[in-house]
């Protein structure tokens, strides 16, 4: 099978393994696993930030953030293909109380006079407008990368009328890869961030969320409140740390690959694919004519690829380190063939 579901999909090699096996670890509910603690230190050192936190999944991480700058009954502005909004199990509402306030964006991107527009006028009787949250990359946009020029300016707007900003960065990786503007960059605007270790970079599970010292103190007491406080998790925060170590630069690979899957399958009859939006890891698609995603799917499935509905008439498919430059090529021919024969 050529698995482009996801690239959480991947599973550790031998050497990543090796440091986990060889991490030194303790009890991180009392603050004393040493290897928890490096991986937190290197993540706030890497996004410029005074604290950081690891937590089991990126969508904990992201509740935990919203769920810190808010009150209930707030308004969050997000995307309106954003994870948060759609792939969260409606946790927005369920643990922070607050609710979305969607832009509709281009390829995931929007603007400041598009956040001036949807915030709300100080009014008793109005939600009141907390936070901006952009996801960079975008996910079902299909990996596009937001402008820093326009996270710049959507920052200004922020600080000056009391909005927190909140940065999903699942895939910020991939983002700073691609455009050669560094972690630090893109989190310095943002009162706090989530990277995930279990996507492009390959580690079994887990995220880091960063922000000052006071933030992340609030986000600790609320990890213990959702029961996310762990053991001797350094041997999973061992795998984080190879993963940033060995697998970051790398990531480069993966939108090459990303590239070629979406120039072969781009060619293929009953298929949208905008090419502006293959920027790092991702392809998304929509089908044309009759057939749906999961009909599609399962033809696929039966010639040895798999891929992932986003929606009944969109597919995804995602590169990532366990998939070469030749599984891909086969991977996007066989979907083109699918697609011609439909
Ligand atoms: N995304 C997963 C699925 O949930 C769709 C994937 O396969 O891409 N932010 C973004 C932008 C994400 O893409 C994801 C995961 C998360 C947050 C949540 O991370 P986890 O799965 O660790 O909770």
């Amino acid at each position: 099978m050529i698995d482009l579901r996801s690239d959480t999909v991947t599973r550790p090699d031998a050497a990543m393994r090796r440091a986990m096996a060889e991490a030194e670890v303790g009890d991180d509910v009392f603050g004393e696993d040493p290897t928890v603690n490096l991986l937190q230190m290197k993540v706030a050192e890497l996004l410029g930030k005074e604290a950081a936190l690891f937590v089991p999944s990126g969508t904990m991480g992201n509740q935990i953030c919203m769920n810190v700058h808010t009150e209930p009954g707030d308004e969050i502005i997000c995307e309106a293909g954003s994870h948060v909004l759609n792939f969260e199990s409606g946790s927005m509402a369920f643990l922070a109380g607050a609710q979305p306030r969607p832009i509709i964006g281009r390829r995931g991107v929007f603007t400041v006079e598009q956040v001036r527009e949807a915030m709300r006028a100080p009014a008793y009787y109005l939600p009141r407008t907390r936070l901006i949250v952009i996801e960079n990359t975008h996910n079902l946009a299909g990996g596009t990368i937001f402008p820093l020029d326009e996270i710049r300016r959507i920052a200004d707007f922020a600080r000056s009328h009391d909005l927190r900003m909140h940065l999903d960065g699942a895939r910020l990786w991939n983002a700073s890869v691609a455009t050669g503007i560094s972690l630090n960059e893109y989190s310095r605007h943002f009162d706090s961030v989530s990277v995930c270790l279990s996507k492009g970079l390959g580690a079994p599970v887990g995220s880091v969320i960063a922000g000052s010292k006071e933030f992340i103190q609030k986000a600790h007491r609320l990890r213990k409140q959702l029961g996310g406080g762990m053991r001797q998790v350094g041997i999973l925060a061992a795998a984080g740390i190879y993963a940033i170590e060995h697998n970051l630069a790398r990531l480069e690979e993966d939108h090459r690959k990303a590239r070629r899957f979406a120039e072969i399958v781009a060619g293929a009859r009953g298929i949208r694919l905008d090419m502006e939006t293959v920027q790092t890891n991702i392809v998304v698609m929509d089908i044309e004519g009759k057939a749906t995603a999961l009909e599609l799917l399962e033809r696929l499935a039966a010639k040895g690829v798999l891929l992932v509905p986003m929606g009944a008439k969109k597919l995804r498919a995602v590169t990532h380190l366990d998939v070469s430059m030749q599984e891909v090529e086969t991977a996007a021919q066989i979907v083109r063939q699918e697609l011609d024969a439909l």
